[in-house]
């Protein structure tokens, strides 16, 4: 779209006049850089605010555009007290005292979301949910390449939605977090999906109907819905008025759906058998799930079924998902680090049809962790536990299987190299978050991977 246009749709939704506006970025990340980027190259004024001393990319910024104005060290109320405009990164909370004083004193909150919406004129695929996003997002965009099209992928999953406008594709697939959702109001995806909804995140949202208020934001505007028909809060945002698809893995009602025949599952799209599950190379149950909604997101913006399908075959998986590792002595080690929440331990543990080891623990972000007991009473031969909210895991569990405590990663996966036998599976999947013990969800993943290679040496 031309500079014109995109102001023109800055002023008509946020009141956003490049001549006057004054625009305080919010939160020097890389979603802080990309707005700055944005704005700068619209000509229109910026100061960018961090409330760290020292955010990591700070240096790298500065050199970027050393002439911006930067406040670190707080959230400096001179630089609130004039903005107009507030792009607020998704890190930081719409509570904090200085943002809450500046909506008070008339200043406009507006996502990088909503910059994206206002500078796009090509189909947009939007996908949210508490758990599956950047495996769908990903599997989405391998889909959309293998079709022949030029396709933007990214948002929540890495490269800021910003910055992919400067490659100028035919078609954007974002993931969408629920902090980026709740500070968005202009958005229009031509297809969109909320993929499940489970507990996360309930230190920053109210509660759990707060947070599936914040999910289903992603159907705002006339697009297409992808509605998981399997949950029940997301069943519950269909609208009856809008075009629907639905995908289930527990029902053939649904558009998009699993058939068995001949002694095997397939893929369905209505009547047309699309391909067999056993060529979709990733385990778990819920990967069936994330593959019929990537295809049902993919025919709602008119992608060849047949180039789909062939991305799914060809999809590895992303690192951290119910990843194997290892087999080592006859037992599987399975990284799924990323399972920083209950739903996402949940669907690992019933993806088995064997009882597993289970490495758990780390920070609850604020969920009931009695949620796990009864698929960890049936799927979990013993569970070792460490991290911050390991007490809290060990009270649910109540006794219900064996529970071992570590001090760290590396004594957790001693302790489980001793509980298993051959022909059984160690699984870390966490359901907690974890910042407590880690750099991120990635370090905590490697340093599971280094300690199980160890255990050959
Ligand atoms: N922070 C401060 N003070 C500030 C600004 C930030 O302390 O003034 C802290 C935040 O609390 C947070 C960290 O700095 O701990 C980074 O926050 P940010 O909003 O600046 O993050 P960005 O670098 O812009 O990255 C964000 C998303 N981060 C968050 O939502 C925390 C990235 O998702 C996303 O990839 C990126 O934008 C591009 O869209 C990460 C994430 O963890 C992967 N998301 C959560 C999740 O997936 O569960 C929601
Ligand atoms: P997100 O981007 O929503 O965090 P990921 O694709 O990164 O989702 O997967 C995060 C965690 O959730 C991993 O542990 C993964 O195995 C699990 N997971 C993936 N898809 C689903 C799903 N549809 N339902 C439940 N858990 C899932």
């Amino acid at each position: 779209m031309d500079k014109t246009a995109i102001t023109e749709l800055l002023k008509k939704n946020f009141a956003l006049d490049p001549h006057c506006a004054k625009v305080l970025v919010v939160g020097l990340g890389v979603t802080g850089i990309s707005a700055a980027r944005y704005l700068q190259n619209l000509g229109i004024k910026f100061a960018i605010v961090d409330s760290r001393a020292k955010p990591p990319l700070l240096e790298e910024f500065s050199q970027q555009m050393p002439d911006a104005a930067v406040f670190t060290g707080g959230f400096d109320e001179a630089a609130f007290k004039v903005a107009t405009h507030l792009v607020v990164s998704p890190g930081v909370s719409l509570n904090e005292n200085a943002i809450v004083k500046a909506i008070a004193n008339g200043a406009r909150v507006v996502s990088d979301i909503d910059l994206f919406a206002c500078s796009v004129d090509v189909p947009v695929v939007a996908i949210t949910g508490s758990n599956g996003k950047s495996t769908v997002t990903t599997m989405l965009g391998e889909m959309a390449k293998e079709a022949g099209k030029r396709v933007g992928v990214g948002g929540n999953l890495g490269t800021p939605a910003l910055d992919l406008l400067e490659q100028g594709s035919e078609l954007y697939v974002l993931e969408l977090s629920s902090f980026q959702l709740e500070r968005t109001t202009v958005f229009n995806a031509a297809a969109a999906t909320v993929l499940n909804v489970s507990a996360d995140h309930l230190d920053r949202h109210a509660d759990m109907a707060g947070y599936a208020v914040e999910k289903r934001r992603v159907f705002d505007g006339n697009g297409i819905m992808v509605i998981n028909v399997d949950d029940p809060v997301v069943n519950a945002m269909k609208d009856a008025n809008r075009e629907v698809l639905t995908f289930s893995i527990n029902s053939m009602k649904a558009n998009f759906y699993l058939a068995a025949k001949d002694g095997k599952e397939y893929l369905m799209h209505n009547d047309t058998t699309l391909m067999p599950l056993a060529e979709l190379p990733l385990e778990g149950r819920h990967n069936a799930a994330n593959a019929l909604a990537a295809l049902a997101l993919g025919v709602a913006v008119g992608l060849d079924e047949q180039a789909m399908c062939r991305a799914l075959q060809k999809f590895k998986g992303l690192a951290h998902r119910m990843q194997r590792v290892a087999e080592i002595r006859g037992v599987t080690w399975v990284n799924d680090s990323k399972a920083t929440n209950i739903g996402a331990c949940v669907a690992a543990l019933q993806g088995y049809d064997r009882k597993v080891i289970l490495i758990a623990g780390g920070d609850a972000k604020g969920a009931d962790m009695n949620e796990l007991m009864p698929v960890i009473k049936e799927k979990a031969k013993s569970v070792v536990l460490m991290g911050k909210d390991a007490g809290l895991i060990e009270q649910a569990l109540n006794g219900c299987v064996p529970v071992y405590s570590a001090e760290n990663i590396f004594q957790a996966v001693q302790i489980a190299a001793n509980l298993a036998d051959a022909g059984e599976s160690v699984l870390l999947s966490p359901a907690c978050a974890s910042l407590d013990q880690f750099k991120n969800y990635q370090d905590r993943g490697e340093k599971f991977t280094k300690a199980v290679l160890e255990l050959v040496a």
